[in-house]
């Protein structure tokens, strides 16, 4: 799963993306982009180990995405810009309020952008579904019902209005699924500061235009993180920075993908994996490999919290906490998971 972090050059795209996956950012690349991965916080996962001790320790990984960024002064080129996070599951928009420039209206012209890119291609398919229904097409009917399902969408976006929170209808889904609407993907801005001090203004504003938003002066953070450890604890407290940032920023970028963790322990490997809400148990064996789900005869599962709290998957089954769950089972954020299998 992919993270676009974007917004316009300059403002600490790839300050946030070095702070958060450790990787520098290769200049050669700043055209195209990079990725890199990081874990996800998590501390079931880290009181799991604790309790294993296994060989091998896999956590769950996110990969972020570096970007291009946006134009400021060619506007109109940024519906094309924007093209590459088309496939990212969330967007994190870094606004960079440390060399003056105005914070707030860069966050409504980046929602601009997003919101004519989605135009743009919402346009193009009704203006070709209008010609075709002029035709004596065998699908005739299902095409009316694609464009009348997609001038709703049209309406809004031409109002200058994301996607977002607007529910869509099933005919609606379908038709816009190949299209990955910009403003409809969940979007964090990070509002990147100079220093420790943070205009409360700002974050109310942003956060009025309802978006999350989370403030922090991420460059210094990163020139923080990078100094030696004796240095660190000085140079933090001379600059008034309290906790790092880094934690929750990811936390919340793992909260915008609506992803839930369930995991896999034994003495060999402790394993978090991630899973989209809402997956069955057959899902969640696919997610594992493929013979898991195509021979997937049950699951054991019981809550890690259980786990934890009882010390031994013994304790939990004489607590009568452990159950059996077939195909249907709707998996749980924080569930242990062992699938039984036949292939
Ligand atoms: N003062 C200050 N400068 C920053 C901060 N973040 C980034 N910069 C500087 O802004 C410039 C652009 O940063 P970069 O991360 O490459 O931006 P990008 O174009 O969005 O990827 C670089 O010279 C950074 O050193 C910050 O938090 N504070
Ligand atoms: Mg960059």
């Amino acid at each position: 799963m992919r993270i676009g972090i974007v917004g316009y050059q300059g403002t600490g795209k790839s300050t946030v993306f070095e702070l958060l996956t450790g990787v520098r950012p290769d200049v050669s690349k700043s055209h195209t982009g990079q990725v890199g991965m990081t874990i996800v916080p998590d501390e079931r996962f880290d009181q799991l180990v604790e309790l294993y001790h296994p060989k091998k320790e896999t956590p769950a990984r996110i990969e972020l995405f570096d970007t291009p960024g946006l134009s400021r002064d060619e506007q109109g080129s940024n519906a094309q810009r924007l093209g590459v996070i088309r496939e990212s599951a969330a967007l994190v928009h870094v606004v960079g309020a440390f060399a003056g420039g105005d914070p707030v209206a860069e966050v409504d012209a980046f929602v601009t952008d997003l919101v004519l890119a989605d135009l743009q291609v919402v346009s193009n398919r009704i203006e070709r579904l209008k010609k075709d229904i002029t035709k004596p097409l065998p699908n005739r009917d299902e095409l009316k019902a694609e464009l009348e399902s997609l001038e709703p969408i049209e309406a809004r976006l031409s109002e200058g209005e994301t996607l977002r929170d607007l529910e869509f209808s099933e005919i609606q889904d379908k038709a816009t699924r190949s299209f990955s609407l910009l403003s409809r993907k969940q979007h964090l801005v990070l509002l990147n500061t100079a220093d420790a001090n943070v205009d409360a203004d700002i974050v109310t504003k942003v956060k009025e235009r309802g978006l999350l938003v989370i403030a922090a002066p991420l460059g210094l953070e990163l020139e923080v993180a990078q100094l030696a450890d004796d240095e660190r604890e000085m140079f933090a407290e001379e600059m008034g920075l309290g906790e790092p940032s880094r934690e929750r920023v990811l936390r919340a970028i793992f909260e915008l993908t609506d992803m839930i963790t369930f995991y896999t322990c034994d003495e060999k490997e402790v394993h978090a994996w991630l899973l989209k809400r809402g997956s069955d148990a057959v899902e969640a064996a696919g997610s594992i490999h493929s013979d898991l789900a195509r021979g997937f005869i049950r699951a054991e599962v019981m809550q890690v919290a259980d786990l934890l709290r009882l010390g031994s998957e013994r304790e939990v089954k004489a607590a009568g906490l452990h159950r059996t769950e077939g195909k249907d089972y709707i998996v749980q954020d924080g569930d242990e998971i062992v699938v039984r299998f036949n292939v």
